[in-house]
């Protein structure tokens, strides 16, 4: 079974909980120690990438770091094609859909496509989108950030993703972001796809990750919020025994 279907089977039983670890906010060996907390936290998947890497280097190190104290599959969600690494397991195919920037929309994928296809990494079709505020990533992606109340456009983005043949639908407010994807827009395009829909950016408590996974989400993605969280392992735990259960 490939990982994404792996994902695909695992996310009809239950909602489930993807980190997400940016190389370029710790060293590789605290990347390591996070994915073992993050494993036996009840976590499903670790993806691997951020908008302000520097260097290839950085994702191998980090990658290894993680396969070694961790069985989770690694998936990359990377920036650029020069991002790629030949030690992750798998790599999330994404085009950021709400791009101003062809680059990010199809061109970084031309130039990395055929690394994806000669190391052997997974690809996984996956449609993004940043809605406002976008933080960091909605400014480097050059993102026309999907306004808050907006519903229909981010309905169309995702039947888009879907009609285009993308196994997976990632919306998305920003690392950081004060407030997370609104409950009413993860309802509408649950509503009107059947796509599996990923939800991440400012998701910081299990209660925030329960109401977003209630409202429609499969997968809750978590990033460096979580980790700064000085109670981090149990935090963790907690949201996935929160989603877990819907
Ligand atoms: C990953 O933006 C998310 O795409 C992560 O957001 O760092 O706010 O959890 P947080």
């Amino acid at each position: 079974m490939t990982i994404a279907e792996n994902i695909l089977e695992l996310s009809k039983k239950k909602k489930l909980h993807f980190a997400l670890l940016d190389p370029d906010k710790q060293k590789p060996a605290v990347a390591g120690q996070i994915a073992q907390t993050l494993t036996e936290a009840g976590s499903s998947a670790i993806m691997v990438g951020g908008s302000t890497l520097l260097s290839q280097k950085q994702v191998d190190e980090t990658c290894q770091a993680i396969k070694k104290n961790s069985d989770l599959p690694v998936i990359l969600f990377p920036s650029g094609a020069k991002f790629l690494s030949k030690y992750a397991d798998a790599v999330f195919f994404m085009s950021l859909l709400n791009s101003n920037n062809l680059g990010y929309v199809i061109r970084e994928h031309v130039k990395g496509a055929p690394f994806v296809k000669y190391s052997g990494l997974e690809p996984i079709s996956m449609g993004y989108v940043i809605i406002e505020p976008g933080m960091t990533a909605g400014r480097i992606g050059e993102a026309e950030l999907i306004k808050r109340n907006d519903l229909q456009t981010a309905i169309g983005y995702a039947l888009a993703a879907e009609y285009l043949g993308m196994d997976f639908f990632y919306i998305e407010a920003g690392s950081g972001a004060p407030d997370p994807v609104p409950n009413e827009m993860i309802q509408a395009v649950k509503k009107n796809t059947s796509i599996i829909l990923c939800v991440g950016g400012g998701i910081r408590t299990p209660e925030t990750a329960k109401e977003k996974a209630h409202a429609g989400a499969n997968i809750i993605i978590t990033g460096t919020a979580i980790e700064k969280d000085a109670h981090f392992k149990s935090t963790l735990s907690s949201i996935v025994q929160a989603i877990e259960g819907l």
